[in-house]
């Protein structure tokens, strides 16, 4: 009678930064994890650790049930399992490259014609955040049942949230929290630069700009909230039309402290559209209705 491991094996495919934390992480939760990468070199530090490696992707496709991918794009995504659609039938994939709503979906579609489960996902966290506890990972697809499946395994990378039935809702997730990030560490860039431009220090301004930056985060985001779902913009706190005025100080601000505008600039236009367009006693809530195409 053969002795079955007490955790399910894992194949991970694509061992960057984030791909070698990934099977680390399974490795160290006692999951037999079969790894491949394209450059085969990058696979000693983890057979060190224990982890099997395969000569080609569909020697590691074969020896699991569950298959993770992690690459560049969902581009390398697509060329990597196209030729394996016959190895990947009747077994998951579990997709944590970065991509849009759209990618993912067409993912979901191929997988489901050669009969293969598509999870799609959103890794919160940097390499380094994996199986510690902040981290996440948002998923989603068609067959929610597998992921219910797999759920054990993947708990051992990050915490898990499902975030629906539609594959592309782990991206849109994604990209709409990266987005925040993406918004606030611009700005963080900006301020440096400018308290910077008269010699002072980024790590004695540090303090007060994460402080302001938190509370504002704090007050903004539930606002901003309320405002757009109920479509009440009308604001007592600080409206569109005076921010347009008061915007043109930090340009010109930027421009006499031998700063670039380039990064702040598109925000003037959309302020003065936003005026131009009759919203000038609204708060700026107001924006996110303007940043629909029409
Ligand atoms: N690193 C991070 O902080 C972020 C956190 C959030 C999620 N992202 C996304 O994760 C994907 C991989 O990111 P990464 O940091 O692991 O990236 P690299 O270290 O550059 O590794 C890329 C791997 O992809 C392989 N690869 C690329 N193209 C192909 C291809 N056509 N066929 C097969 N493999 C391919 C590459 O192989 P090699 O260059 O070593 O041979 C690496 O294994 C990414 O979507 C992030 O946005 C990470």
């Amino acid at each position: 009678q053969s002795v079955q491991p007490a955790q399910s094996p894992v194949t991970v495919l694509g061992l960057g930064l984030m791909g070698t934390a990934l099977a680390s992480a399974l490795l160290k939760a006692g999951h037999p994890t079969t790894v491949w990468n394209r450059t085969a070199s990058k696979t000693g530090p983890l057979a060190a650790q224990g982890a099997t490696p395969a000569d080609t992707a569909r020697d590691a496709i074969t020896a699991s049930p569950l298959t993770i991918v992690c690459l560049t794009t969902n581009k390398d995504v697509r060329a990597l399992l196209a030729p394996e659609a016959e190895s990947l039938a009747g077994r998951t994939v579990v997709n944590l490259t970065n991509g849009t709503p759209a990618q993912a979906r067409e993912l979901a579609a191929w997988a489901a014609d050669h009969g293969i489960t598509y999870i799609d996902g959103g890794i919160m966290a940097v390499p380094q955040m994996i199986a510690t506890p902040g981290a996440y990972i948002l998923y989603s697809g068609t067959d929610e049942a597998a992921f219910a499946t797999h759920r054990p395994t993947l708990q051992a990378l990050a915490d898990t949230k499902w975030v629906g039935k539609d594959p592309g809702l782990a991206a849109l997730y994604d990209l709409s929290l990266l987005t925040g990030m993406y918004g606030m560490t611009m700005g963080v860039a900006q301020a440096y630069a400018l308290i910077g431009s008269e010699g002072i220090p980024a790590g004695e301004f540090a303090p007060l700009l994460r402080d302001w930056v938190a509370a504002m985060t704090d007050a903004i985001v539930p606002e901003t909230a309320a405002a757009v779902d109920t479509g009440q913009h009308l604001t007592d706190v600080s409206n569109l039309a005076m921010n347009r005025e008061a915007f043109t100080n930090f340009l010109q601000a930027y421009a006499e402290q031998g700063l670039r505008t380039e990064l702040f600039e598109p925000l003037q236009g959309l302020l003065d559209r936003a005026v131009e367009e009759g919203h000038g006693a609204d708060g700026l809530s107001r924006l996110v209705t303007l940043l629909k195409q029409s």
